[in-house]
């Protein structure tokens, strides 16, 4: 396939302005009829020919003003309609397409889910209902029909507000509804869903007085699973109006969860689709990290309205316009929910685990890329999180103050239109004053820099020096770099725990607490400095990128006790532990003896009974980083079972060691009612971590006191906490347990989502034959995304020493799936496919293998274009 480049852009020659839609609905053969009022630009030129977009349409009639056109006036394939001579004039355009709901197993377009028929447009599946100029900076005011058989679809929802429903005339099994919708939108927010579902109702009253009625849409008897996602919705209408301004512009708000669904959420204009993963939650069924995600996500697809929807993008190179802003404001809006420091510690885990990686290897790009093949391979941990990154950067540049301004201006200025990153970055230039251009590398730049600084105290002269550099490693189609503008925010701390004062600084630009990098090497002095400093760099993570400021463990030990950035505390004892690990690893790689550093030990005792600390935040800093961080970090050679051994070796030695510690904070687990708040949540993640130390020590009622909590747990939070240790341990009991857990939760497939992912993360060389078993599972359903996504992607990214088999036979069964998988839907079958990117990092035999598999995958026949993209780019 032909790539697709920003350079190229250009408007399309004809506009549609108005869309009316009649959907007649049957699962095998929908009969969609299209009217669309097309106008020729006034660039174009009479005569032009209009292209329309379609993709695997069937036509059944064409007609332009309302008369059927002749045949020699167009062209017409199953992914392409072109009429070759349109009117000049403004005219309408009426197409009929016929369509197979249920043969829809890509998932794009619209398809049934459990019966339910539902759409999923973005990124280009408007074109699979009706052909159309099927691009976002094509926005049309949308009229939508839809009539189906009452029995099977007694709801019918559109985008926009309710205009009229009723009986069809002469068809008593029929019904139908009319929704409309006044703001002008892309093909990508259309949606419309139709089902037997049942629904909770509440409503919510805008600043300005609109009243609007809020419905969730599930299937009958989870009615009572939704209380925790409408709570978060009227949250979140709530918040964005006090902190962005911005006001909700419908009469109703429909959510619709459905269970097969590619992604996570869509935010559809007034009738947002969601992955049920995202709406349904309960004590029993839900762990606390599953209602964090709900809040999120559900934040994040209300936010989309003035974000993404109300301002869209102009192409999807621009596609970090609306997510990596959306991003930004959901994690904004968590924080203010729940504790700033823990969410932003999480943020920069799931950054560094998934975005990282990303960026460092063969399928990196830019936050903004500059081509693509396939767009819905750009749905990246880049686009979404590093997206975000850059927005944060944004505000500590150009201040709070100047952010709001910068906001204000852009909803202002930009309603109603699909702009460019540019447009946007100009509003915050403006209301600063402040030059952009250099910051905007951010977003045309791949890679994370590494900075690296050395840092000298001299005492006579009361001076800090530091020697800093910032570097890109090359990447395929991107040999150097250039230096970005890097935010750094810092503390020189003194040796009783305070922040020290300085006199000045010389080298480089510093407004208030932060460091503003811009070159490639830098040296900047502090002078009346007291006493020789800890120092405290990248505080709040305020760049993306990989700091190396070569720090003695006494150091580190120091900072995570006293630094008052709370981020960099938990930085300091992560990066202790990290050095400590990779230590391990090379005497597990040496056959040497695996013996645990003593200030390790000491740091995480002194976390672990600091009871003034925050529970969220002591569980957070007594997680070791996991076996895929390690990797990153060794970045080469990389052994995964020496990892797992030394992740192993270090968990065991922090369990024995703290044994009374840990029975002590066991001993604390709180009862009473259920609480999914993140206090209550911070509360149970502190014991479960504790229980998971436990479970590694040589307590002899460790596995006894495990099998105790499965048993007793009265929540899912507990009880999957147990289960991970009875099953990841391979502890007696464990086999009672997975079957007393599936036998529970046999008829809510959320649940046994989990039941299915922990056997695959098991780190036990029996794990794959077990994964191999499920697959043909009476409960394993190949057609689920998610449950999909529990077992072979769950294996594949979750469990680096099993699917890094030495006998390269994790690849192997990976690699089957994605081939089985791509011929049904290649948008999950290459998500699935990108965990072989980081393949080169492995030692040779291991990554000889993984190359194996991706030649194997590369060489199959018919490779969706997606799948083609990723083996391509994974093995260029
Ligand atoms: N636009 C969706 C989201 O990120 C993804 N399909 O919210
Ligand atoms: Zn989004």
């Amino acid at each position: 396939a032909p790539a697709i480049r920003l350079e190229d852009y250009s408007p399309a020659p004809y506009t549609i302005e108005a869309v009316a839609l009649d959907m007649q609905l049957a699962p095998k053969a929908t009969q969609v009829h299209a009217r669309l009022t097309i106008r020729r630009l006034t660039d174009t030129l009479p005569g032009t020919p209009l292209v329309l977009d379609g993709g695997g349409l069937e036509l059944t009639s064409l007609s332009v003003n309302g008369v059927a056109i002749p045949v020699e006036s167009y062209t017409v394939t199953p992914d392409k309609l072109e009429l070759l001579s349109p009117p000049s004039e403004p005219f309408e355009l009426e197409i009929g397409t016929r369509i197979d709901p249920d043969a829809n197993t890509q998932l794009e377009g619209l398809y049934r889910s459990s019966g339910t028929y539902c759409t999923q447009c973005e990124a280009e599946g408007f074109r699979r209902i009706t052909y159309f100029l099927d691009r976002p900076d094509v926005l049309a005011v949308y009229t939508t029909r839809i009539e189906a058989r009452k029995s099977e679809a007694p709801i019918l929802l559109g985008n926009g507000n309710p205009v009229e429903s009723g009986p069809v005339p002469d068809k008593p099994e029929r019904h139908f509804a009319i929704w409309h919708d006044p703001h002008p939108k892309p093909s990508y927010l259309f949606a419309m869903v139709a089902g037997d579902l049942a629904h909770v109702a509440d409503s919510f009253t805008t600043r300005s007085g609109r009243n609007v009625d809020l419905k969730i849409y599930v299937e009958h008897g989870r009615e009572d699973k939704c209380d925790w996602a409408m709570d978060s919705l009227k949250r979140s209408m709530r918040w964005d109006e006090e902190v962005f301004g911005c006001e909700y512009d419908l009469d109703v708000f429909n959510i619709v969860a459905v269970s097969d669904f590619n992604m996570g959420a869509m935010e559809n204009k007034g009738l947002n689709i969601f992955n049920d993963k995202y709406v349904l939650a309960d004590q029993d069924t839900a762990t606390d990290q599953d209602y964090a995600n709900i809040e999120a996500v559900i934040a994040h697809e209300y936010f989309h309205n003035w974000t993404g929807n109300r301002i869209t993008c102009r192409d999807w190179f621009q596609l970090c316009l609306k997510e990596g802003l959306t991003v930004f404001r959901d994690q904004e809006f968590s924080s203010d929910m729940r504790s700033r420091a823990v969410k932003r510690i999480s943020d920069v885990r799931l950054l560094k685990s998934h975005q990282f990686p990303e960026d460092a290897g063969p399928l990196a790009h830019p936050v903004r890329p500059r081509k693509y093949t396939e767009i819905n391979n750009f749905y990246t941990a880049t686009v979404y999180e590093k997206g975000a990154e850059v927005v944060r950067m944004l505000k500590t540049l150009v201040g709070a103050d100047g952010f709001k301004a910068g906001t204000d201006l852009y909803f202002q200025r930009h309603d109603g239109e699909a702009t460019t990153i540019e447009a946007f970055l100009a509003c915050f230039a403006e209301v600063s004053g402040q030059d952009l251009s250099h910051f905007a590398l951010w977003y045309e730049q791949a890679g994370t820099p590494l900075v690296e600084v050395e840092s000298s105290y001299d005492a006579t002269a009361q001076s800090l020096t530091l020697q800093i550099s910032q570097e890109i490693a090359p990447l395929p189609g991107q040999a150097d770099s250039k230096p970005a503008v890097i935010p750094i925010r810092f503390g020189l701390i003194g040796s009783d725990g305070a922040d020290m004062s300085f006199d000045k600084v010389e080298g480089a630009e510093v407004r208030q607490d932060c460091l503003i990098l811009s070159q490639r090497r830098q040296t900047v002095r502090f002078s009346g400095v007291s006493e020789r400093p800890a120092l405290s760099l990248l505080r709040g993570f305020s760049a993306p990128v990989k700091l190396h400021a070569p720090e003695k463990d006494q150091d580190l030990a120091f900072r995570a006790a006293h630094d008052s950035d709370p981020f960099n505390r938990w930085q300091a004892s992560q990066t202790l532990a990290t050095q400590s690990l990779l230590r391990l690893v090379r005497a597990a790689e040496a056959g040497e003896e695996l013996v645990a550093d003593s200030v390790v030990l000491d740091v995480f005792g002194s976390i672990l009974s600091d009871g003034s600390l925050d529970p969220a935040f002591r569980a957070l800093s007594l997680q070791l980083p996991g076996e895929a961080d390690l990797a990153r970090e060794i970045g080469k050679n990389v052994d995964p079972t020496a990892v797992l051994k030394a992740r192993d070796a270090l968990r065991a030695a922090l369990g024995s060691t703290h044994m009374d510690l840990l029975r002590a904070a066991l001993s604390q687990r709180e009862s009473g009612p259920f609480d999914p708040g993140a206090e209550a949540a911070g509360k149970r993640a502190l014991a479960n971590q504790a229980l998971a130390y436990f479970a590694a020590s040589d307590a002899s009622d460790a596995a006894l006191i495990v099998n105790d909590l499965f048993d007793r747990a009265d929540n899912m939070t507990d009880r999957l906490a147990a289960l991970t240790l009875l099953v990841h341990g391979d502890l007696p009991g464990a086999q009672a347990a997975l079957e007393a857990f599936r036998n529970r939760h046999e008829t809510s497939s959320l649940a046994l989502d989990k039941w299915f992912m922990v056997q695959a993360t098991a780190p036990l060389s029996s794990t794959l034959e077990t994964v191999r078993d499920l697959a043909g599972h009476r409960l394993f359903d190949e057609n689920n995304p998610n449950r999909v996504r529990s077992l072979v992607h769950a294996f594949a990214t979750g469990n680096p020493s099993q699917f890094g088999r030495p006998d390269g036979a994790g690849f192997s069964f990976v690699a089957d799936h994605v081939l089985a998988l791509d011929a049904r839907n290649p948008q999950v079958a290459a998500r699935l496919l990108t965990c072989f990117r980081s393949w080169r990092a492995y030692e040779a035999q291991r990554s000889s293998h993984a190359e194996a598999a991706l030649q194997r995958i590369s060489e199959a026949e018919n490779l969706s274009r997606d799948s083609r993209d990723i083996v391509d780019r994974c093995l260029q």
